[in-house]
């Protein structure tokens, strides 16, 4: 049997209310003696006094009941809902743990809620996502995991490799009644499972995007309009513009949304080869913003014909994820043209075109250009991408089996081991330090 666990589930400090969450075997007995005037109905709303261990009211305030298995946990639980003090608080949680009920741990009413099957480990992880997310759209992306479409889609998965090991384990036990599995069959359903498992991957790269944003580094050589384009992507005059080249010494961020997805725009010090002290050091950081930015957006001006500089920064970007921007179109093309480099951007910060242009070009380097679903379901933890990988791994085994034309059957314990990877996702084969893991990083009392 498990412990009554109790915990503040509000911010701790002064506020409005403060709410005390109760759950486990002891919470009736608990509930008597805490709000005795109430008749505890689950589901229903008491408000009367709320008494410590002696039988002294500390404050007046709303008790909660829910009944096993119809409430959060799983377990009969009791919320109190008390004035914010954090006296009054420390007083209520001091008579619940008098009467039976320990402190509980991070995360530990939403693992009682695993551990029920209220929830699957993906499901509880995305509550912790939820919680922390810090944009709109890492909420929503957080939310749509805390749906639980993805269990299932994982589940239908496990189930497809469950019907072929059935298959092929009726024709190894009863070689003369049942028939060896069709070959054919077999090799098109792992082709179309592991398609199924690539594109749970894919999904899971965009919903980390979305999650996580991307950084841009704005780069180019001084006075090429760098510190410009940060302000017209902006839309405020943000950063310092001058005729003079040298004039952003340190880098500037400044966060947009495209399609939903947050973009870290990073504006550096133009990188040139002869530069003085100061400014050498300005440069030194343009070129760490650089490597540590997803997408390079390169600044040059096109209208004058291209500096060493220019070159070599085209020269060094070119492996990279990169977006290629000539800029100052209004004052000629001349750099642009003798650069000749496919999928570039001609035009000027001051044209509102050119700005659109260069989002969707963010976007299509960034993520493919489609704006990413945000309520799909997605994978979004290293230790979700891992568990796929290792199905895919398995899954990979048991084609090239086939492939190699050895008996059907011989695939049978590469899809047990594809299988049990995938119930890592959904926490049915789940390790204790994996959901140490998991769990660790909640707050107390959720
Ligand atoms: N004609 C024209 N001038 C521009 C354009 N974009 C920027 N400028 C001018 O170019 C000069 C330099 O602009 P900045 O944005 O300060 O350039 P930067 O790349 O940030 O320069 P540093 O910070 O010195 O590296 C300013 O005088 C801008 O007004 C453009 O599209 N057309
Ligand atoms: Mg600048």
């Amino acid at each position: 049997m498990s412990e009554t666990i109790a915990a503040l589930a509000t911010p701790p400090g002064r506020g409005a209310i403060a709410i005390v969450r109760v759950s486990g075997p002891d919470v009736r007995a608990i509930a008597a003696r805490v709000v005795p005037s109430a008749a505890l109905q689950p589901h229903y709303a008491h408000y009367g006094a709320i008494l410590d261990e002696r039988g002294e009211t500390i404050d007046r305030g709303v008790a909660l009941f829910a009944q096993a298995p119809h409430s959060y946990t799983g377990e009969d639980t009791l919320e109190l809902q008390i004035h914010g003090s954090p006296i009054v608080a420390r007083e209520v949680l001091r008579a619940l743990l008098a009467l039976g009920a320990r402190p509980a741990e991070p995360g530990e009413f939403t693992r009682r809620a695993f551990m029920h099957g209220k929830l699957d480990l993906h499901a509880a992880a995305a509550v912790a996502d939820l919680i922390d997310a810090e944009t709109r759209s890492a909420a929503r992306a957080a939310l749509a995991n805390l749906g639980g479409g993805l269990a299932n889609e994982v589940n239908a998965l496990r189930a497809r490799f469950t019907a072929i090991v059935e298959d092929c384990s009726g024709a190894i036990d009863f070689p003369d009644e049942v028939p060896d599995p069709d070959r054919a069959r077999v090799q098109h359903e792992l082709d179309a499972i592991g398609a199924a498992l690539q594109r749970l991957q894919r999904d899971g790269e965009v919903g980390r995007l979305v999650r996580e944003g991307i950084t841009v580094a704005i780069v180019g050589p001084p006075n090429a309009g760098k510190s410009s384009l940060l302000n017209a992507l902006l839309g405020e005059e943000r950063a310092i513009v001058s005729e003079i080249a040298g004039t952003t010494r340190d880098t500037i961020e400044e966060s947009i949304a495209i399609d939903g997805v947050g973009v870290r725009l990073v504006d550096t010090a133009g990188i040139r080869d002869h530069a003085d002290r100061l400014e050498a050091a300005g440069i030194e950081r343009s070129q760490r913003a650089l490597a540590a930015a997803r997408i390079a957006l390169v600044v040059l001006d096109g209208s004058a014909p291209l500096t060493s500089d220019a070159r070599a920064l085209l020269a060094r970007t070119s492996a990279d994820a990169r977006v290629v921007f000539f800029n100052k179109a209004d004052l000629g093309e001349i750099g642009a043209r003798e650069a000749a480099i496919p999928d570039a951007i001609s035009g000027s910060v001051y044209e509102p075109g050119t700005i659109r242009a260069l989002r969707a070009a963010l976007a299509r380097v960034g993520w493919g250009g489609e704006a990413p679903d945000l309520e799909r379901p997605h994978l979004a933890s290293a230790r979700e991408f891992a568990a796929v990988n290792a199905a895919l791994h398995a899954l990979e085994a048991a084609r090239e089996t086939l492939r190699a034309g050895e008996p059907v059957d011989l695939v049978v314990g590469d899809l047990q081991e594809a299988h049990a990877a995938l119930g890592h996702v959904t926490g049915d084969v789940a390790a204790e330090e994996v959901l140490g893991g998991v769990f660790r990083r909640f707050c107390i009392g959720k």
